[in-house]
C-alpha cells in the first residue's frame, strides 16, 4: 500500500515512533488509505486538519457497516421505529463519542502514535456541532445515543442549520455574537442524500370540491415551494451493536436561479428567491425562552415536521403497504411544541392525499404522536397569530380550527365550565387571536410528558390544568437522563478509568451498577486516588482558564460552578450577589480561615435579552476587581469562560467541586446538568426545583446541599405579593452588596451601568433573589466548613458518583418505550 509505505518513510525519520500491532495495524493502514484517497495528501505533508478527516473517514467506514446491519435488520424485523422531532440537536463533536462506543479509542490512539499524530491534539480540531440552544438540545443528543445503545429503532429529524447557535465573544465583559461556522473544514460524519428530497409548500389556497361520496375534498395548492433534501448522520450506541439515523433537512430552491432576470441584467435579484428559500436552514434561532423571530421561524417548524412526516409516511407504506398500520410502526415524539404543526400536517396527509374520514384520521394522528414539554415559562408556550397561519398554511388553518371545534365539544360533554372551554381552546381569543401550540400538541398526542417529577406535576396545575381536567391520564413524567458514554466515559477518562478498576466493568452497560462504589466511599486509599483524578481534571480546567482569560487558578481551591444558558429564572445573579458579599467578608475580615474559591461561569445570553447581558457584564466587572485585589490574597477567583459549548462542558464538568443548580423553584423543567456534574463526582448546592429534587432522593439529603423556598413557597409568595425591600433591609451583607453594585463600585468608569439590575431587584424581584439570599449564603458557609474536612467532602462526592446510575438516559429511554412508544427494549453487556 503506497500510504502505508509512505507513513512508514514518516516513522523512519522520527525512529522514536512506537509501532503499531494487531488492531491498530489494521486501523493505522486504513486511516493511511482515508489520508491518501479521500483527503488526497501524502502522510509526510498531511497537517492536522487532515490527520482528523482521515481518522473520522476511517470510523466512519466501521460505523456504517454496523449502520446498514442495523437498518436491514429493522426492515427484517418490520417492528416499529421511533421518530424523534426536534428543531434542536446539541450533538457537539462526535469523534471521541463514536470511538469510545465503537471500542476503538485506544486503537485509534495507538494507530495515530504510530504515524507521530497525537489523537488528543486533532480531537480538539473537530468543529462543535451547535445545531441547538440548551438543555432541550442536548437532551435530544443524549436521547439518540441512548435510543442506541437499548436498542431503539430511531430516526432523529431536525434541521442542518449552516450556522448553528452564535458563537459568544467577551468585549469588554460584554457579550457580543457571532456566526459559528461549523461546516468550515466540511462534515464528515454526514452523508447528503440529493435524491431523498421532498416538496414543502407555503401559502397558496385551498379548493374544495366534492368527492364521490358527496363529502368535500380539499386540496391546497401552495403558491410557493422549497426542498427539503435530507443529509444522514449515524449515531452509534454503547458498544457500536446498532447505529440509528440523525436526518437533518437542508433547504433548497427548485430554481436555483432565474435565468430571465440574470439575463436581463438583475443579477441580485435572479437569486432572490433561491436566498429566501436557504434562509430557512441557514441560522438557529436563540430560542430559549425568549420570543424568537416571527415568520422565519413558523417557517423552520414545518418546513422540517412536513419533510419528516412525509419520510416516514413514505417509508412506512412502502414497508407495510398499508397508512391504518401508522401508530402500529411509527411512534413520533415531538420534543416541545416546535413540531406542533405535525398534528395538522399529518391529519392533512391522511385526510386529503389519503383519502381517510376525520374520524380515523384523527385516531390515527393521536395515536402516532406523542409530545414532551420542557417548560413552563409563559413567554415560552409557543403561539401564533391566526393570520399568520392563515396565510402561511392555509389548509392547516382550516384543520385546527375543526379539531378545536370536535375538542371544544368533546369539552363540553365532559361537563367543562365557559373558562374551561378558553383555556382548553386551540386558539387564545385573549391577545388578539392566536393559535396556542402546547394546545394543539395535546390535544393531538395520546401522551404529553414533564421532564421531571415537580414539573410533571406543576404543568397539571398550571399550563395544562383543564387540558387535564378534559382528558385525565394523558399526562406523564419521563425524568431526563443523561448518556454516561460522553459525560463520564469521554468526558472524565481519568474517573472512569479508576471506576473500572474498582468496581470492574458492570457499570459501563448498566449505569445503575455504579452503586457497587458505595462501599469505598469510606476508604482513605479509594479517597485518595479518587481526589487525584479530581484534582487532575481541575488542573487541566486551570490550564484552560490561564489559556483562555490569562487568569491563574490554584487547582488546590474549591471549584464552584456554574454553566448554562444566562436566564434570569436560573439566578447566575444570585450567585454574583453572593460571591460579592463573600469578597466584602474577606475584606474586613482577612483574619479569618477562608476557603479558597474559584466561581467559574459559562454561558450565553440570547442576542435580544439584554437583562441577561448584564448580568454577564456584571460577572465579568467583579471578576476583573476580585481578581486583582491584593486583599484577597488568591483566596476567591472569578472566571466566566466565553462560548460556553458541549465541548467546553466537557471539560469544566469533571473539574468542579461544586455545582450550582439555584434555579427560582418551580421554574427549572428538570436540569440536565445538574447531572452531569453529580455523576462526575462534584456535589450539588440547589434549590428544590426540577430534577434536584428527585437528585436529592437519590444521592441522600445529606450529600446535597439544599436551601431557599419550595415551588410552593415560590407560589405563595408571589400571589401575597413580593417584599424584596424587607428582605434587602434583613439582611446587611445583601443590602451592603447592592450598595456597591448599584453605586458603581464595580463599575467606576459608569457608575448606573448596574443601577437598573439593582433597582429591577429592589422593586419587583420577579425571580426571588433576595428572598434566597440569606438562605444561599448561610448555605455557602456550611459548605466551606465541609471542604475542611476532606474525608467527609470525598466521601458524599463518592456516593454522588455511585448513586446517580439511575440518571442516565438509557433508563428515560426505556421508560419512554415502555409507558409511551410501546416497543421493547434491550439490556446491553
Ligand atoms: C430545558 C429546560 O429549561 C431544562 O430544565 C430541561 O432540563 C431541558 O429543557 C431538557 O428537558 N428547556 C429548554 C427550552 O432548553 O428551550 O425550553
Amino acid at each position: 500500500l503506497y500510504a502505508a509505505d509512505a507513513a512508514l518513510a514518516v516513522a523512519d525519520e522520527a525512529s522514536a515512533l512506537p509501532e503499531a500491532t494487531g488492531d491498530a495495524r489494521s486501523f493505522r493502514d486504513l486511516i493511511l488509505a482515508k489520508l491518501t484517497y479521500a483527503v488526497g495528501k501524502d502522510p509526510i505533508v498531511a497537517r492536522d486538519h487532515d490527520w482528523l478527516r482521515a481518522l473520522s473517514l476511517a470510523l466512519r467506514d466501521r460505523i456504517v457497516d454496523r449502520w446498514m446491519a442495523t437498518t436491514r435488520g429493522v426492515y427484517r424485523m418490520g417492528g416499529k421505529r421511533v421518530y424523534y422531532f426536534s428543531l434542536e440537536f446539541l450533538i457537539g463533536r462526535l469523534l471521541k463519542d463514536g470511538l469510545n462506543n465503537m471500542g476503538l479509542l485506544g486503537t485509534a490512539r495507538e494507530a495515530l502514535a504510530s504515524v507521530g499524530v497525537d489523537l488528543d491534539v486533532i480531537a480538539e480540531l473537530e468543529a462543535d456541532a451547535a445545531l441547538g440552544n440548551g438543555g432541550l438540545g442536548r437532551l435530544a443528543a443524549c436521547f439518540m445515543e441512548s435510543m442506541a445503545t437499548v436498542g431503539v429503532p430511531a430516526y432523529g429529524y431536525g434541521i442542518r442549520y449552516e450556522n448553528g447557535l452564535f458563537r459568544q465573544n467577551i468585549i469588554d465583559g460584554w457579550q457580543t455574537e457571532s456566526p459559528e461556522n461549523w461546516l468550515a473544514y466540511g462534515n464528515p460524519w454526514e452523508f447528503p442524500r440529493r435524491e431523498v428530497a421532498y416538496e414543502i409548500g407555503f401559502g397558496g389556497a385551498v379548493e374544495a370540491s366534492e368527492g364521490w361520496d358527496g363529502s368535500a375534498v380539499h386540496a391546497w395548492k401552495p403558491a410557493e415551494t422549497v426542498l427539503a433534501v435530507a443529509h444522514d448522520t449515524p449515531v452509534v450506541g454503547w458498544r457500536g451493536l446498532r447505529v440509528n439515523t440523525l436526518r437533518l433537512w437542508s433547504a433548497r430552491s427548485p430554481d436555483p436561479i432565474s435565468l430571465d432576470a440574470f439575463n436581463a441584467g438583475d443579477h441580485i435579484g435572479a437569486l432572490t428567491a433561491r436566498t429566501k428559500a436557504e434562509s430557512i436552514s441557514r441560522v438557529l434561532y436563540p430560542a430559549d425562552s425568549t420570543p424568537a423571530g416571527q415568520e422565519l421561524r413558523l417557517r423552520q417548524e414545518y418546513f422540517f415536521t412536513s419533510a419528516s412526516l412525509q419520510d416516514l409516511v413514505r417509508r412506512h407504506l412502502k414497508q407495510h403497504r398499508e397508512i391504518r398500520t401508522l401508530a402500529q410502526k411509527a411512534a413520533v415524539q415531538l420534543n416541545d411544541t416546535h413540531p406542533a404543526i405535525a398534528v395538522a400536517e399529518l391529519m392533512r396527509i391522511l385526510i386529503d392525499i389519503h383519502a381517510m374520514s376525520w374520524a380515523d384520521a384523527f385516531a390515527l394522528t393521536r395515536d402516532t404522536i406523542s409530545y414532551t414539554n420542557h417548560t413552563l415559562l409563559p413567554e415560552a408556550l409557543e403561539s401564533w397569530p391566526v393570520p399568520l397561519l392563515e396565510r402561511l398554511l392555509p389548509r392547516h388553518m382550516q384543520i385546527i380550527y375543526a379539531i378545536n371545534a370536535r375538542v371544544l365539544t368533546e369539552a363540553r360533554a365532559a361537563g367543562a365550565t365557559d373558562a374551561m372551554i378558553a383555556a382548553v381552546s386551540i386558539i387564545d381569543e385573549g391577545h388578539g387571536r392566536r393559535v396556542r401550540m402546547g394546545n394543539l400538541a395535546f390535544v393531538g398526542s395520546h401522551k404529553v410528558n414533564g421532564v421531571s417529577a415537580l414539573h410533571s406535576e406543576l404543568m397539571k396545575e398550571t399550563v395544562f390544568r383543564d387540558l387535564n381536567t378534559v382528558f385525565p391520564g394523558r399526562i406523564t413524567n419521563k425524568t431526563n437522563g443523561i448518556t454516561p458514554r460522553r459525560w463520564l466515559m469521554t468526558a472524565n477518562p481519568g474517573l472512569a478509568g479508576l471506576l473500572r478498576e474498582t468496581i470492574g466493568e458492570g457499570f459501563l452497560d448498566d449505569a445503575e451498577k455504579l452503586v457497587a462504589l458505595e462501599p469505598f466511599a469510606r476508604d482513605p486509599g479509594f479517597q485518595e486516588r479518587f481526589a487525584a483524578v479530581k484534582h487532575a481534571n481541575k488542573a487541566r480546567l486551570a490550564k484552560t482558564i490561564q489559556q483562555t482569560l490569562g487568569l491563574r487558578v490554584d487547582p488546590a481551591a474549591l471549584f464552584d460552578v456554574q454553566v448554562k444558558r444566562m436566564h434570569e429564572y436560573k439566578r447566575q445573579l444570585l450567585n454574583i450577589l453572593e460571591t460579592i458579599a463573600l469578597y466584602n467578608a474577606i475584606r474586613t475580615h482577612p483574619e479569618k480561615d477562608w476557603v479558597p474559591r474559584v466561581k467559574v461561569f459559562a454561558g450565553k445570553a440570547a442576542a435580544s435579552y439584554t437583562s441577561a447581558k448584564y448580568i454577564i457584564k456584571l460577572i465579568n466587572d467583579v471578576a476583573k476587581m476580585v481578581n486583582t485585589d491584593p486583599a484577597v490574597r488568591n483566596l476567591l477567583k472569578v472566571a466566566f469562560l466565553p462560548n460556553y459549548n458541549v465541548s467546553l462542558a466537557e471539560v469544566i464538568i469533571p473539574a468542579a467541586d461544586l455545582s450550582e443548580q439555584i434555579s427560582t423553584a418551580g421554574m427549572e423543567a428538570s436540569g440536565t446538568g445538574n447531572m452531569k456534574f453529580a455523576l462526575n463526582g462534584a456535589l450539588t448546592i440547589g434549590t428544590l426545583d426540577g430534577a434536584n429534587v428527585e437528585m436529592r432522593d437519590h444521592v441522600g439529603a445529606d450529600n446535597i446541599f439544599i436551601f431557599g423556598l419550595t415551588a410552593a413557597e415560590v407560589e405563595a409568595r408571589r400571589a401575597k405579593g413580593l417584599n424584596p425591600r424587607a428582605n434587602i433591609e434583613a439582611d446587611p451583607a445583601l443590602a451592603e452588596v447592592l450598595d456597591a453594585v448599584g453605586s458603581g463600585v464595580f463599575s467606576p468608569a459608569d457608575p448606573q451601568r448596574h443601577r437598573g439590575t439593582v433597582d429591577n431587584l429592589t422593586n419587583s424581584d420577579w425571580f426571588l433573589v433576595t428572598d434566597d439570599f440569606t438562605s444561599y449564603s448561610a448555605m455557602q458557609r456550611r459548605i466551606d466548613a465541609l471542604w475542611g474536612t476532606p474525608a467527609a467532602w470525598r466521601e458524599k462526592a463518592i456516593l454522588n458518583v455511585a448513586r446517580m446510575g439511575w440518571f442516565s438516559s438509557d433508563r428515560t429511554i426505556r421508560d419512554y418505550s415502555d409507558e409511551i412508544w410501546g416497543l421493547p427494549t434491550v439490556k446491553v453487556g
